[in-house]
């Protein structure tokens, strides 16, 4: 007998997803992910000016503006065959850098660690931390916010080790508001990203603001030094299991980012390429035009998988069927494919490709594969290696030199590929005259979250939970960790389901 649960929505990641898995004899045998939320980005941004892509495409997301700023940047100035300087690639490294750091900090603290924290564990604290006292407070009035709702379940680390987390999460809260401090000094008040315009950007670092920057990459280095990476290896220890668990299509790739001097993308802090087939020690070239999107099981019109540059959004909502069955459409994310396969993005991915030692290495000390703790131990890492690049990217500014480089507006196609902090982002553009004639984002929890493809083939977070196994169908605890392990964000746009009539979409006027 095969039971079917549903968590909808899943807490605790950024947007609306469903999840949905299939369960017999306590383990996952089929798996789900519907996107619930509509993104409407690349309509609105038909027949608009080219130059504006930049700042309306950062509002697609709370969580990640930063990428899609650049990757928008990138796309236009591929198109139109513009040159960076170098201060310029090294302005957005920076900012691209530090918006890595808080968003990996804030989704192990805030979204993933309660999976494993027990917080309820400070009730018993005895010593004299302000933070801690105050959980302990809270706790004591039943105000448990935001630590619940949760699944109660499986909490495994000793009681010093839980308090320990809960200061660290609190603390990671500062940390997350320092980096977006420092953040600011380069590119305004988070989450509005503005100095890296299409050509460059619009600030210049003086003497003084780099120590000031360097200030804050110390304190930011020292919480992942002596927090992150520890509490991470500490979750490790105690839920072992989890370096078998939720491995997903063993298919990796990564667009990369963080230019050196040479633009080389090859040569980027974080490399592109791609691993197929779980060969971790085979790294490929990556070239974007073997991808595609299908649609078979997206509220899109028609059936036709297309590259993204000659990708079409054209949304029909069906209905989001009790459980999917057969040709079912179940979700608002289409499935990107690369040469016809899922493929896993993301900081796991990004630190195979990179052939990164740290993880090699832990991971082989750990004895575990890709997996749940593989995501997490692969993202820390990451912060770490993207942290400690912040000095040296300072060092390489021409503090005299050019920003910005002219270019004059006109027609052309271009995509511009970076990645985000949950992986592979690309926006394609096609402008003509000026304006956008077509826009096609193809962002990471698409690659990640997105449904099946046209040959019935699950996308690469429905295979990771595939096999799981779930102890107790109320409280499915396992399934959302191998979800938050991917740290999904179905976020931005619009809701356009009309509530009154679910079955139609609501119509809507861009003005
Ligand atoms: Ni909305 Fe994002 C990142 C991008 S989408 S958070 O990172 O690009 O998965
Ligand atoms: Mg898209």
């Amino acid at each position: 007998m095969s039971q079917l649960i549903t968590i909808d929505p899943v807490t605790r990641i950024e947007g609306h997803l469903r999840v949905q898995v299939e369960v017999e004899n306590g383990k996952v045998k089929d798996a789900w992910t519907s996107g619930t939320l509509f993104r409407g980005f690349e309509r609105i941004l038909k027949g608009r000016k080219a130059e504006d892509a930049w700042l309306i495409t950062q509002r697609a997301c709370g969580v990640c503006p930063t990428p899609h700023g650049l990757a928008s940047a990138m796309a236009i100035e591929n198109a139109y065959k513009v040159e960076l300087t170098g201060n310029a690639r090294v302005v957005r490294n920076l900012l691209e850098g530090l918006h890595f750091c808080q968003d990996h900090i804030l989704h192990f603290y805030h979204l993933a660690a309660l999976d494993y924290v027990d917080v309820t564990a400070v009730a018993k604290y005895n010593g004299n931390d302000a933070a801690l006292l105050d959980v302990k407070s809270m706790i004591a009035h039943g105000d448990t916010s935001p630590f619940t709702p949760r699944y109660n379940r499986d909490y495994r680390l000793p009681a010093e080790v839980n308090i320990a987390a809960v200061a660290h999460y609190v603390e990671a809260l500062r940390i997350y508001k320092r980096t977006n401090e420092a953040f600011a000094l380069l590119g305004g008040k988070f989450p509005h990203m503005m100095s890296a315009v299409p050509g460059g950007v619009t600030i210049k670092i003086t003497p003084t603001l780099a120590a000031e920057l360097l200030g804050y990459v110390m304190e930011i280095q020292r919480f992942i030094d002596t927090k992150y990476l520890p509490d991470v290896l500490a979750v490790a220890e105690y839920y072992q299991d989890y370096g078998k668990i939720g491995a997903g299509c063993g298919n990796f790739l990564a667009w990369g980012a963080f230019p050196d001097a040479s633009n080389d993308p090859q040569k980027q802090l974080m490399p592109r390429g791609l691993i197929m087939d779980a060969q971790i020690h085979q790294v490929q070239d990556a070239d974007p035009e073997k991808v595609t999107e299908h649609i078979k099981h997206s509220w899109y019109q028609g059936e036709e998988a297309r590259k993204p540059a000659e990708g079409v959004t054209e949304p029909e909502f069906t209905r989001l069927p009790e459980r999917p069955t057969g040709d079912d459409k179940y979700s608002w994310l289409k499935a990107p494919r690369y040469d016809g396969k899922p493929m896993e993005v993301g900081p796991l991915a990004a630190m195979l490709v990179r052939r990164d030692q740290g993880l090699l290495g832990l991971a082989a000390r750990l004895g575990i594969g890709p997996s749940v703790l593989a995501r997490h131990a692969a993202r820390a890492l990451q912060t770490k290696v993207i942290a400690d690049s912040l000095p040296e990217w300072l060092n390489e500014l021409d503090l005299n030199g050019p920003t910005f480089t002219e270019y004059e507006p006109g027609s052309g196609e271009g995509y511009g590929l970076t990645d985000a902090p949950r992986g592979s982002l690309g926006h394609w553009i096609s402008i003509k005259d000026g304006r956008i004639e077509n826009y096609q984002m193809v962002v990471p929890t698409t690659w990640n979250s997105g449904p099946r493809d046209a040959d019935g083939v699950l996308g690469p977070m429905e295979q990771a939970l595939v096999g799981a196994s779930v102890v107790d169908a109320s409280q499915p605890v396992e399934v959302v960790r191998v979800v938050r392990s991917f740290d999904p964000c179905i976020a931005c746009s619009v809701h356009v389901v009309d509530v009154a009539e679910p079955e139609k979409m609501a119509e809507f006027r861009i003005v």
